[in-house]
């Protein structure tokens, strides 16, 4: 039986740890040349026995430090090392695995995929740095832990890995497990997740706050209440055993968008506050399901973009987009936008109308198309209203009339005002002394 807690930081004896023989002069050693946080001595990948922690990179290598382990009937292990290391993105790198005793070691470049993977090096790490992981379902087993260095035959960032301060300890307290998020509004969300513990506390915070609101919990699944639509959040669930906690179970999840009133304050959007990229539509917009244009553009031309730097761009394709679904009807709403062309192929024209299923191009309904000019925007902003709608759709949607590239910026949907401005203004017989002026 291993005797726990169990710490190896290679500062005095090491008995328990296996290491594979050098391959082409590399090999995992115990020496001084990695320095450590605390101590002087570590583990690590070298070229010379020991003198340097430095890898010769031509050649493939796998590299075993292994060692056993025999689990008691602890609920589960916390299991935690220091390491650090460079290599190359992919190609070399340290892994970490938890084998049953008589499985066969790993070998060749393993990056994901493999169950007994419980570490993967997936960037360099400069300064020392601890992983803490739970094990769990290894009661009264005997495992093999082995830390796997390999690297491929060219190319490579010195240092290679070095590991230090292995730790394995008994935890009573369970770790929920399965987290899971289901049931998911703009303003809450159903939590559970498998575990035997009486009570548990429930942390949860958006992806950008600092702090935590925290619950304590018998119900298994827990409604979270009171959350902001369209936004991303992190949960933690804890065991609670007496005056223990157990390690956290974490998952994520996001919000839906809210549906949104413009009988107070108008939906306005010029786009600057939104992700980038194919595929990405404006903030609780929605594209036609497999489409990945139009999208939030970044311009590097000013002129793409009317006001700041951002822009929703169609890049040749005559896609629908829906805005955010509103409260009110949509025969009580007017849309106002700027849109100009890309192409130097001449104007184009868009299309203004409603869709009953964003998701869907065969639902768009046309009720006004304007003509656009390729080379800027115009001076006053295009203004659709749609009470002259007949239909049941809740989507104000928008879609170019010939494949082109076409930009558009600063929409603003609000309630058709119940005094309208006049339009058409026009002046005609003009003398030296008299006009005539006339509107709409
Ligand atoms: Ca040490
Ligand atoms: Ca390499
Ligand atoms: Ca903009």
């Amino acid at each position: 039986m291993t005797v726990f807690p169990y710490n190896q930081d290679f500062e005095g004896t090491y008995p328990e740890i296996a290491l594979s023989d050098a391959v082409s002069g590399n090999a995992w050693a115990i020496g001084t040349a990695a320095a450590t946080v605390d101590g002087e001595h570590s583990l690590y990948v070298s070229n010379d026995e020991g003198q340097s922690n430095a890898y010769t990179t031509s050649g493939t290598k796998n590299l075993y430090a292994s060692f056993f382990v025999e689990f008691g009937n602890a609920a589960e292990y916390e299991f935690s090392f220091d390491w650090k290391g460079s290599g190359e993105n992919s190609w070399d790198f340290l892994n970490v695995y938890l084998l049953d005793a008589d499985n066969a070691l790993p070998s060749g470049r393993i990056t994901s995929g493999n169950d007994n993977m419980i570490f993967h090096q997936s960037a360099f790490q400069a300064d020392w740095t601890t992983v803490d992981l739970i094990l769990n379902e290894v009661q009264n087993t005997t495992k093999k832990i082995v830390f796997h260095w390999y690297n491929d035959v060219s190319g490579g960032t010195n240092p290679p890995a070095a590991v230090d301060n292995i730790s394995i300890i008994e935890k009573n307290c369970a770790t929920p497990t399965a987290p899971t998020v289901d049931n998911i509004t703009s303003s809450s969300a159903q939590v559970s997740w498998t575990g035997d513990a009486e009570s548990y506390q429930l942390k949860y915070k958006t992806t950008a706050e600092e702090d935590w609101t925290e619950v304590t919990t018998s119900a298994n699944p827990y409604t979270i209440e009171s959350l902001t639509a369209n936004t991303n959040y992190t949960v933690e669930i804890k065991s609670i055993c007496g005056s223990d906690l157990s390690a956290a179970a974490t998952t994520t999840f996001k919000t839906e968008c809210a549906v949104i009133s413009v009988a107070e304050t108008p939906y306005t959007t010029s786009f600057e506050d939104d992700a980038t990229g194919s595929g990405t539509v404006p903030a609780c917009w929605t594209k036609v399901s497999g489409s990945s244009s139009p999208y939030v553009y970044t311009s590097s031309y000013s002129n793409y973009a009317r006001t700041g730097s951002k822009t929703l761009y169609w890049s040749y394709n005559t896609n629908p987009v829906a805005l955010p679904e509103f409260v009110e009807n949509v025969q009580g709403l007017q849309i106002s936008f700027f849109a100009r062309g890309g192409s130097y192929s001449g104007g184009g024209s868009m299309e203004v109308g409603v869709m009953t299923d964003p998701t869907d191009a065969e639902t768009f309904t046309s009720l006004a198309t304007i003509t656009t000019a390729y080379s800027s925007y115009p001076e006053e902003a295009y203004v659709v209203r749609f009470n002259e709608y007949i239909g049941d759709g809740h989507y104000i949607a928008m879609r170019p009339t010939t494949s082109s590239s076409y930009y558009v910026d600063d929409v603003t949907v609000k309630e058709i005002p119940s005094c309208l401005e006049p339009t058409g203004l026009a002046v005609s017989n003009i003398t030296s002394s008299s006009a005539q002026v006339s509107w709409t």
